[in-house]
């Protein structure tokens, strides 16, 4: 049984280790060293090769070492091959993390402040209790999920947007396009934690950013594709947006002349929300590539229909 790793090098190497000591009866090899591709029964990728289909036939199952699968094209991959997301609680922990220091640093006004440090200002201003600060997330999944519980212990007022009705203690939760406007009237810093689909390309365009109150703040986690550049920075000119927050962008990473370098509202870290911790990403796929072998449902098994 063999499977090839082809995600970053040096994250690798933590991987061939946890396969030797924990299964060894898995041969682990590490893109490009393919060797026989006919012997090649798993595949946990990043970025899938070019003519998967024709290069491994015998592939049983292609592991995203990914929460997200955007980057494969699903309509290019063999119907019957199983397409498995990677539910690496280091990951969600990542997220977590990120989300609560950028909420953090907005509701506690930091751009601000870090502005009038910058022009040697001593000014305060009123301070907003947490209680009274309105926080959205676009996208009730695992991450969206474990965001909201997290940011609930400061005692912010949260609600959510999903695909279909979920149930979540202390959330305000709203589904569906009908119910959009509404979810984005209460969000004054709106988080977008949404897959790319079809759908959602482009969500964040003019016509949302109007529905949100004004001043607004957006942290974008999800993917660049699902953000109209071009209409975020007229809603940070106009004032209808106060400060935009991007861990992700399309293409990574942006050009060198990209306005969004040296815009004044715009933080933007490389694509670091989460990474894939070997360590725990290793559980969860190894107890995939068992169920498998078991004839088992797998966890983060993606639905081709939905895209994600
Ligand atoms: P999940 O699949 O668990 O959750 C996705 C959520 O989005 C679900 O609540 C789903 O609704 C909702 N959703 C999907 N499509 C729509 C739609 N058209 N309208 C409304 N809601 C929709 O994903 P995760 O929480 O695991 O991850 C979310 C995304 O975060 C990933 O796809 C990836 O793009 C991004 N990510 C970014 C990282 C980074 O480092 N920046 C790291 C990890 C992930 P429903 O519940 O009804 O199905
Ligand atoms: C992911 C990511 O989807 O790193 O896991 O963006």
């Amino acid at each position: 049984m063999t499977l090839l790793y082809k995600a970053d090098p040096e994250r690798g190497q933590a991987w061939r280790r946890l396969f030797q000591e924990q299964a060894p009866d898995i041969e682990f090899r590490q893109w490009p060293e393919v060797g026989n591709a006919d012997e090649v029964r798993y595949l946990a990728c990043w970025q899938p090769p070019q003519d998967l289909a024709q290069r491994f036939p015998n592939l049983e199952v292609l592991f995203a070492t990914s929460a997200g699968v955007d980057q494969f094209d699903l309509s290019l991959l063999p119907a019957d091959l199983p397409v498995v997301r990677m539910l690496d609680p280091g990951i969600v922990a990542g997220m977590v993390e990120y989300a609560t220091l950028m909420v953090l640093a907005l509701h506690r006004q930091l751009p601000l402040y870090l502005d009038q440090q910058a022009a040697g200002r001593w000014q305060e201003h009123a301070l907003v209790t947490a209680n009274n600060r309105r926080v959205g997330v676009l996208g009730l999944g695992q991450i969206g999920q474990a965001v909201l519980e997290r940011l609930a212990t400061f005692g912010f007022q949260l609600s959510g947007w999903s695909r279909s009705p979920h149930e979540l203690p202390g959330v305000r939760c709203h589904a569906g396009p009908e119910q959009l406007p509404a979810f984005l009237a209460d969000c004054e810093i709106l988080i977008c934690l949404l897959p790319l689909t079809p759908e959602t390309r482009g969500i964040l365009d003019a016509e949302l950013f109007a529905a949100l109150p004004r001043g607004a703040s957006l942290i974008n986690l999800g993917r660049g594709a699902q953000l109209v550049e071009a209409d975020l920075l007229a809603a940070l000119d106009s004032g209808q947006l106060s400060q935009a927050v991007l861990d992700v962008v399309e293409p990574e990473p942006p050009a060198a002349d990209h306005p969004f370098w040296q815009h004044p509202r715009i933080w933007l870290t490389p694509h670091v929300g989460a990474m894939t911790v070997p360590e725990t990403a290793f559980t969860v796929l190894l107890d995939n590539i068992r169920h498998h072998q078991r004839g088992e449902p797998m966890r983060g098994l993606v639905d081709r229909q939905r895209g994600y």
